[in-house]
């Protein structure tokens, strides 16, 4: 049976498990979830997770080396940035529009007195785009700061190619580590439909069902948007610029898709969201390797829809009325807030802190939705790291006509 059919029921059953332990055994979930789903769930993540400060480096470098010219990686970087803006853009029209539509804030009656939120804030943008380039590369792998990882690599991978035969033995190097970690990774793999049943189990099992029904309006607005924008903007971006079957794509991304989804990272996921591009969907390692990685790091589209309806939820529920001034930072601050932070768990929410402030709005009110944060986490990061696949292909696709039409 082939990993993704594996995943899926992996997800299925954990749903199930969750469930039903919440339902009808809640005496037996703590120690089931203490003793059996928590340490598998954190085994898995641990496991690839620790895949991934090499396999960026690694192949942010390769992958720069490999685009060959400074200026096909300039070409190759706009176009990429452009697409994340772009996306990610109509990715928060889409969370606001159905937020101020079908008015999930308006639903209930929220107590709003005693809510606090006393959670970790963003570092602000300035600080973190001024940080990106590194002081210390030791210190930015020790710490695992995906951005300045990044901007090492790449300056690696432009002195690769600068340097040419120079510097060769580096260079297959670094290709015996691509392998050695391309290995690690479907080593990994045959373990994820248990460390993905067990994080299901355990999510849903600690979430229950009584809090999905109190904010059942609320997820529902989430999880439309996201299907809406990967069905709507992935699929139409899929099909008009890269002229490839939207349903081939999402079939073929299906794998990592399930991954992201059981570990709510998109950091942990990146190892085998960039095996499945190359394999499944015929990217090229060296667009792979650049835009899956960047795309990680600053590209969270499911993250931006979040705070698109959670900002309106929050206002609605506070009943503050937003000015299109208001909403027109709230796309900004999202957009920035979004190229701040890694793909971890639960950074979204710290980033929602972020965009409340910047409208004036209480970041108590997160309190309201912090309880199945969770579950919101594992569809958003599944989207996430859908737009990074999506912008590969397509950039890919671009590559590959441009080459064509200097050959023709
Ligand atoms: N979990 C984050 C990710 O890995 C997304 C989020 O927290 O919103 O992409």
């Amino acid at each position: 049976m082939n990993l993704s059919i594996k995943i899926v029921i992996a997800l299925i059953l954990g749903a199930i498990t969750g469930v039903v332990l919440n339902l009808f055994a809640p005496d037996l979930f703590p120690p089931l979830d203490t003793y059996i789903f928590t340490p598998i769930g954190k085994l898995f993540i641990n496991l690839i997770t620790m895949l991934v400060v090499p396999i960026v480096f690694i192949s942010i470098a390769l992958g720069t080396a490999g685009l060959g010219d400074p200026k096909k990686l300039g070409r190759i970087g706009l176009k990429t940035i452009g697409f994340f803006l772009v996306t990610t853009t109509i990715a928060i029209v889409i969370g606001l529009g159905l937020a101020f539509v079908l008015e999930p804030g308006n639903a209930g009656t929220f107590n709003t007195d005693e809510l606090e939120y006393s959670g970790e804030k963003a570092p602000p943008i300035s600080e973190t785009l001024l940080n990106i380039v590194p002081k210390n590369p030791a210190q930015a792998f020790a710490e695992a700061n995906m951005l300045q990882i990044i901007v090492f690599a790449i300056f690696i991978g432009l002195a690769l190619t600068m340097l040419g035969s120079k510097v060769a033995r580096v260079k297959e190097v670094l290709e015996q580590g691509n392998e050695i970690m391309m290995y690690l990774v479907n080593l990994v793999m045959k373990f994820a439909p248990y460390g993905t049943f067990a994080l299901l189990a355990s999510a849903i099992g600690m979430q229950g069902v009584d809090a999905i029904k109190a904010m059942s309006l609320y997820m529902g607005v989430v999880l439309l948007a996201l299907v809406i924008h990967a069905g709507v903007t992935y699929g139409s971006a899929i099909w008009i610029l890269a002229k490839r079957n939207p349903l081939q794509f999402f079939k073929g991304f299906a794998p990592a898709m399930g991954v992201a989804f059981s570990t709510s990272s998109s950091n942990a996921t990146l190892p085998v969201s960039m095996s499945v591009a190359q394999k499944n969907l015929k990217v090229p390692k060296s667009i792979s390797s650049f835009v899956q990685p960047l795309g990680a790091t600053i590209n969270m589209d499911g993250t931006a829809i979040m705070q698109g309806v959670a900002t309106v939820f929050i206002a609605q529920v506070y009943d503050v009325e937003l000015t299109l001034t208001a909403l027109v930072i709230i796309v900004l601050t999202a957009v920035l807030a979004s190229i701040g932070t890694a793909g971890v768990p639960g950074v979204g929410l710290i980033m929602l802190a972020m965009v409340l402030s910047s409208v004036n709005l209480p970041v108590e009110g997160i309190a309201l939705i912090i309880g199945i944060d969770r579950l919101l986490d594992m569809a958003r990061t599944a989207v996430n790291i859908t737009g990074d696949a999506a912008c590969a292909v397509i950039v890919a696709e671009s590559e590959e006509r441009a080459a064509n039409k200097v050959k023709a």
